[in-house]
């Protein structure tokens, strides 16, 4: 794939063309590409009204959906992952261009859809429930676990697509349409994607209209919404401050919220670790993604046995990484998605140093090529300590790296963080990788033994504790968020025995 790329081919092949009209068009919403700072196109923007109009659609496909038998909800998302092998290239080159991931990560998040399309079909034959030994005779007890209703899931820039499939595919076969909120930064990868499911779903005699309907607009689509007890549930991906502005609202109308927000995402390099393998995953996981993945590595404790060996090693890789066009087939980091994320990594920076941080890369480059874009080295930060900047999340490609002598001290500092989501310890030593992974380890949702926080596949439950929000999204029982769940006592005997023995004649 060269750097260059006809935008206008790319909209077309994806079915979005009539979609992203000219950037001057009145009242709709401009997208920038951060590859550049140029206009890819302008997109229309829904009021709080077409938000109210779109649940009742989508109370009105539940109504259809619910009674559909889950393999063949199942089915229409198996074709829905065809749909996206046919046009991964495309999709994630798309991904690329509008967020600003490389063109490698883009296909991968193609990919992540097309894993939880698979998942998801196989879940659709297994959405089991349990039958339960009853106390009382000619009894039997069971669960049975029913769609749920309309789920509104918000997203965000850095994944515009995956974590809406992840709840998508999850939540059809679950019986449950969705309305989605993306991310104003990245509107038209999810009309691509709606495109592509309606594309999918017009052809199948047994999906209704509406399983999917998007909602492109700023805060106030997101809170019609979230206010709405029409939707049942609230899958939300972003920052802790969001996820404190909709979790509320939420539980005031006692709505179910599944909330997938920011980490500080820690690693442990203990003395017996391998140092090569830690290099390249600290690479991949603090530099990939140009640093704004929720799962990215943010702080680095290194034993101090092996910090000056370690450190220059990973100061060396830093230089040898190649910044530029995400498009670009040797890049491995592209641009910040805009200017605020450019002046909060600069603030950071700053804070670090004022801290006592040691800063190592970080600088602006590419500004003579790219004025309106925003591509930076990533850093390196040694840290005297783990100051007030250390426990912030900073959506950039800064690596705090600190010393540390004590497992135990460690692991504590490790989880002074307000959020909770991945962690990893590379060590060769198993008492202190089950020590890190037991119950007196990591607080995290996600904890990993020699490879980095980042990179997760989606058989696994997805999300984090604490400031994360609790949510898991993607594999494992995730799906139960998106069901309810009935529980059934079915007497097949003569007689009425009342459970505790309650004797009521
Ligand atoms: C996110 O950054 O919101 O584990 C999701 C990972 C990816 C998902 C990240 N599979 O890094």
């Amino acid at each position: 794939m060269s750097t260059t790329i006809d935008r206008q081919a790319l909209l077309t092949r994806l079915g979005v063309a009539d979609d992203v009209a000219a950037s001057d068009n009145p009242g709709a919403l401009a997208v920038r590409s951060p590859v550049d700072g140029a206009p890819i196109g302008s997109v229309a923007v829904q009021t709080p009204a077409d938000v109210k109009d779109a649940i009742g659609r989508a109370e009105a496909a539940f109504h259809a959906w619910r009674s559909v038998p889950a393999p063949k909800r199942g089915e229409l998302v198996r074709r829905f992952g065809d749909a996206l092998r046919a046009h991964k290239d495309d999709l994630g080159a798309l991904v690329s261009l509008e967020c600003g991931k490389i063109l490698q990560e883009g296909l991968g998040e193609v990919q992540e859809m097309i894993d939880i399309c698979d998942f998801a079909v196989g879940l659709s034959r297994q959405l089991y429930g349990l039958t339960i030994a009853s106390e009382r005779e000619g009894h039997r007890m069971m669960e049975t676990w029913h769609p749920l209703g309309p789920v509104g899931v918000i997203s965000a820039f850095n994944f515009p697509v995956a974590v809406w499939a992840w709840n998508f595919t999850i939540a059809a076969v679950c019986g449950d349409p969705v309305i989605w909120k993306p991310s104003e930064k990245t509107p038209i990868t999810a009309l691509a994607c709606q495109r592509l499911w309606e594309s999918v779903a017009g052809d199948y005699e047994h999906a209704p209209e509406h399983l999917s309907q998007v909602a492109v607009g700023p805060a106030d689509v997101g809170e019609a919404l979230v206010r709405d007890p029409r939707v049942p549930l609230i899958s939300a991906t972003g920052s802790c401050r969001m996820g404190r502005s909709v979790a509320p609202v939420v539980a005031a109308r006692l709505g179910r919220c599944l909330l997938e927000l920011g980490g500080n995402n820690g690693m442990i390099v203990a003395p017996s670790a391998d140092l090569e393998l830690a290099v390249r995953a600290i690479l991949f996981s603090a530099v990939g993604t140009t640093g704004q993945r929720c799962t990215s590595l943010r702080r680095l404790f290194v034993h101090e046995d092996v910090y000056d060996t370690l450190l220059p090693r990973l100061k060396s890789a830093y230089r040898g990484v190649r910044i530029g066009s995400p498009l670009a087939d040797d890049t491995l980091v592209g641009p910040l998605i805009d200017g605020d994320s450019h002046a909060r990594m600069e603030a950071a920076l700053a804070q670090a140093r004022a801290e006592g941080g040691d800063v190592h890369g970080g600088a602006r480059v590419l500004e003579q090529e790219h004025p309106e874009a925003f591509y930076v080295e990533p850093a390196i930060v040694e840290m005297p300590g783990q100051s007030a900047i250390v426990l912030e999340e900073t959506f950039a490609p800064i690596l705090y790296a600190m010393r540390y002598r004590d497992l135990d001290a460690v692991i504590a500092l490790h989880n002074a963080a307000e959020q909770g989501l991945s962690s990893c310890i590379f060590t060769t030593d198993l008492r202190e990788a089950e020590r890190f992974l037991s119950p007196s380890g990591s607080d995290c949702g996600i904890a990993n033994v020699n490879i980095g926080p980042s990179g997760a596949e989606i058989g696994g439950a997805f999300g984090g504790e604490k400031a994360t929000g609790g949510g898991r999204e993607a594999g494992s029982d995730s799906w139960k968020a998106y069901m309810r769940r009935a529980t059934n006592t079915v007497n097949y005997s003569n007689a009425l025995p009342l459970a505790q023995g309650i004797k009521f004649d």
